[in-house]
């Protein structure tokens, strides 16, 4: 039994594909009931051609009547086994890369029965590592940067490569690191694969960005192996080594005199080789005092020049500027600047003329005659030309003219303060030749006043005296105007122009005057008006004097010297007032009113307001006022006059009355004592310039007898015979015309009758 041992393992060691001898003679006898025999099976990856790589033996094959069998892995491709030895071969090539060991199970099968002989045996097959890979970069391309001017070692990037070999083997995995070209600016460490700087003076100026490329190779440093290549780039990164340069000495400009201020009037570029941050530039203007300004375009970096005063080319025609550029970093850890010339010549430009003022303002008196001088523009030309200059006005040509070459201004006219005080016209000049360069200036012309006009009265007076006025009463206080300048100085003095044995004119030295009773006793009856001629005379040189008439009526007055009665009224002139006219107005709403309430009185049946008078609480005040009417027709020796008389002295209270001029004055009077009654009550009215005109009901009231228009109460009016009653109206005045063509008939028939 050993002895067959021995020579099965023998056997083994041949077939075996191995070829490295002890590797695979490992014997396996861990079967204790030794049922199967086998050595440890391996195999070369790679082999193209089919190998034998040993037998399995059992104790219960039997050559004839069993056979061998495999079961796993790649069993009938890979793997196969001859049914009668047991030695197993290799008909694929292998991969360990892919599958270092295959796991399979072998059998013994009775080849009649096809059942299986004894037990199984679990065995592998290990795949031998041949040097079949080359390493593999982790990337391709490696990237790195390195500041410019770095030192020699400065190490930029680490590459690294795996190889998938297997480690265990030899050198199959010794990977090493080497550079393939550009050795003379960068080296590589050629176990760790760290890229280093090799020539200290890399310039990113010069040259940027390097292509290297890097090798790697198993099996050490050993010659032979497999090997592979990657890409490095490697760029250089800026440091501020270079300082900026103007190109040039001098720069010439050319610009306009015309160059509004702060406008761009040039550029100028230092260079600088260096790139972002590190070719950043800062530009200082170096010459002293300069209108010059100059800051740094952020985005070309370039300087760019502005101005701070408007240039003159008939000032200074050139300017030379001195100029410095630096950066705001250090360069190679110093300060650097450098320094330039800019010239700048200054071009004409055709200016307007140039006015010696903005604004011109002149005297003039006024009532001079035409073409007296006023005053004179003067206008030149800026440019170096020097052209002519001609004047003209683009207002005011209707008071003034302008001399077309010397800019004298002129009137046309004579000129009145009193119309116009200032003028404000435009004047206009030009370069003689040249329609297109105007330019214009203010002139302001105050016209001088003169006295040419004679003060007047300041409104119109209408003073009156009362008959009870005791001498020295101030009955108006006067005062004048002037369309002439009114200055503090300016003095009126007022006097009498007739001496007057009544009335004196007392000037109180402010520009007023008193009108003063010289003697008492004045009855309107003997004398109802006076009028009294007044001198007002101002203190100009000359003076001037106008003459003015007072008139002043004669009136019975009350306490408070308010006329009461005056034969004379002044006339609706335009001197009427607004109160004037309101009374007028009121007047004519009554008379509208009474016709209203007349014609509506017409239009009742008499039946209709016999039921009126009987039941009073339905009926109005003013209803039950008629009803009081007095005595009546034919009633007189009833009618007791006391009463009447008590009211009168009872004052206005009652009395209220029409403030219209004596509307009552035309009436006719009846000759006995009511009329006398009503006499007193119409004076009364006409007296009270306060009252309202009420009194209408309350005389209609106390009608006594004899009336001529009969009851004027509406309640006795009957539709038949009021038609003739109504005549008396035409004979109240004008204010109650309206109400006479209504009602009355013609006035002349009818006064013909009495
Ligand atoms: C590396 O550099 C190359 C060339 O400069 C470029 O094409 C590539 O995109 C870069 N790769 C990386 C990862 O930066
Ligand atoms: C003219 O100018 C004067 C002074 O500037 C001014 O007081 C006046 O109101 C002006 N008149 C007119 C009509 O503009
Ligand atoms: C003028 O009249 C006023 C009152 O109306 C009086 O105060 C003044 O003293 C009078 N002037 C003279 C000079 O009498
Ligand atoms: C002054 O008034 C009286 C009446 O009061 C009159 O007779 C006389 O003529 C008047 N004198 C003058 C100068 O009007
Ligand atoms: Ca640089
Ligand atoms: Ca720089």
């Amino acid at each position: 039994m050993p002895r067959t041992m021995l020579f099965l393992m023998l056997v083994s060691y041949i077939v075996s594909c191995s070829a490295q001898p002890g590797r695979s003679m490992k014997g396996n006898s861990s079967d204790l009931q030794s049922d199967w025999i086998w050595n440890q099976l391996t195999c070369w990856e790679s082999k193209s051609e089919p190998v034998q790589i040993g037998p399995i033996n059992s104790m219960w094959h039997k050559k004839g009547v069993t056979k061998y069998e495999l079961r796993g892995e790649g069993v009938g491709t890979i793997f196969k086994v001859d049914a009668d030895n047991g030695n197993i071969g290799v008909y694929r090539p292998l991969d360990r890369e892919k599958k270092a060991r295959y796991n399979l199970e072998g059998l013994v099968i009775d080849i009649k029965t096809r059942k299986q002989m004894g037990p199984s045996t679990n065995f592998s097959v290990q795949v031998l590592d041949l040097n079949d890979n080359a390493p593999i970069f982790t990337k391709d391309p490696f990237n790195g940067t390195v500041p410019e001017m770095s030192d020699r070692g400065t190490s930029i990037l680490t590459v690294s490569a795996h190889d998938p070999d297997d480690p265990t083997v030899g050198k199959h995995t010794n990977v090493t690191y080497k550079l393939l070209n550009n050795l003379e600016n960068f080296f590589i460490e050629q176990e760790t694969g760290l890229l280093r700087v090799k020539n200290p003076d890399l310039d990113r100026e010069r040259k940027k960005d390097y292509h290297i490329i890097v090798q790697a190779k198993d099996m050490g440093l050993d010659p032979g192996g497999m090997s592979s290549t990657a890409t490095v780039y490697i760029s250089l990164t800026d440091i501020n080594d270079n300082a900026p340069y103007f190109p040039h000495r001098q720069y010439n400009y050319s610009v306009s005199e015309a160059a509004r201020i702060g406008a761009t009037i040039g550029r100028v570029k230092a260079e600088d080789l260096d790139e972002g941050e590190n070719a950043k530039i800062l530009y200082t203007v170096v010459s002293p005092n300069s209108l010059f300004r100059i800051k740094t375009d952020p985005r070309t970096q370039e300087g760019l020049i502005t101005i701070k005063e408007p240039l003159d080319f008939e000032k200074q025609r050139l300017h030379r500027l001195e100029v410095e550029a630096e950066n705001p970093t250090l360069v190679k850890g110093r300060k650097y600047k450098t320094k330039t010339v800019l010239i700048f010549e200054v071009l004409d430009v055709d200016e307007p003329p140039l006015f010696s003022r903005d604004h011109y303002t002149f005297r003039v008196s006024e009532n001079l005659p035409a073409d007296t001088s006023v005053g004179t523009v003067l206008a030149k030309d800026p440019d170096q030309t020097k052209n002519k200059i001609g004047y003209s006005l683009r207002d005011g040509v209707n008071h003034f003219k302008i001399g077309k070459d010397n800019g004298i201004i002129t009137t046309r006219m004579k000129l009145d303060r009193e119309a116009i005080a200032w003028h404000n016209i435009t004047v206009e000049a030009h370069e003689v030749g040249k329609s297109n360069s105007t330019s214009i200036a203010q002139v302001t012309i105050k016209v001088l006043d003169k006295n040419d006009n004679a003060p007047t009265l300041a409104e119109n007076y209408n003073p009156h005296v009362c008959e009870d006025d005791v001498a020295g009463t101030v009955i108006q206080v006067i005062s004048a105007v002037d369309l002439d300048e009114t200055t503090p100085t300016v003095r009126f003095h007022f006097s009498i122009a007739v001496k007057d044995s009544n009335f004196s004119v007392k000037d109180n030295g402010n520009n007023t005057a008193n009108i003063t009773i010289k003697q008492a006793g004045f009855d309107q009856n003997e004398v109802s008006k006076f009028l009294v001629p007044i001198i007002i005379s101002d203190n100009g040189h000359p003076s001037l004097s106008s003459n003015d008439t007072l008139e002043i009526n004669v009136c019975s007055c009350d306490r408070e010297r308010k006329p009461i009665n005056c034969r004379h009224f002044a006339p609706l002139t335009s001197g009427v007032t607004v109160t004037v006219l309101l009374i007028v107005f009121l007047c004519i709403i009554i008379a509208i009113v009474l016709a209203v309430l007349i014609v509506h009185q017409k239009m009742q049946k008499k039946n209709a307001f016999v039921g009126l008078v009987k039941p009073p609480g339905e009926i109005r005040e003013q209803l039950v006022r008629y009803d009081e009417e007095g005595g009546g027709e034919m009633d007189t020796n009833s009618f007791d006059i006391t009463v009447l008389n008590s009211l009168r002295t009872n004052g206005p209270r009652l009395a209220k009355a029409v403030n219209c001029p004596p509307v009552y004055a035309q009436v006719r009077k009846p000759n006995n004592d009511m009329g006398t009654v009503v006499k007193m009550k119409k004076d009364e009215a006409d007296g009270d310039r306060d009252g309202l005109p009420y009194d209408t009901l309350h005389v209609y009231g106390y009608e006594g007898a004899d009336s001529v228009a009969d009851s004027l109460s509406t309640l006795d009016v009957s539709s038949i015979d009021s038609e003739q009653d109504y005549d008396f109206l035409n004979d109240w005045g004008p204010r109650f015309h309206m109400l006479a063509e209504l009602y009355g008939s013609d006035p002349c028939r009818e006064i013909s009758d009495y």
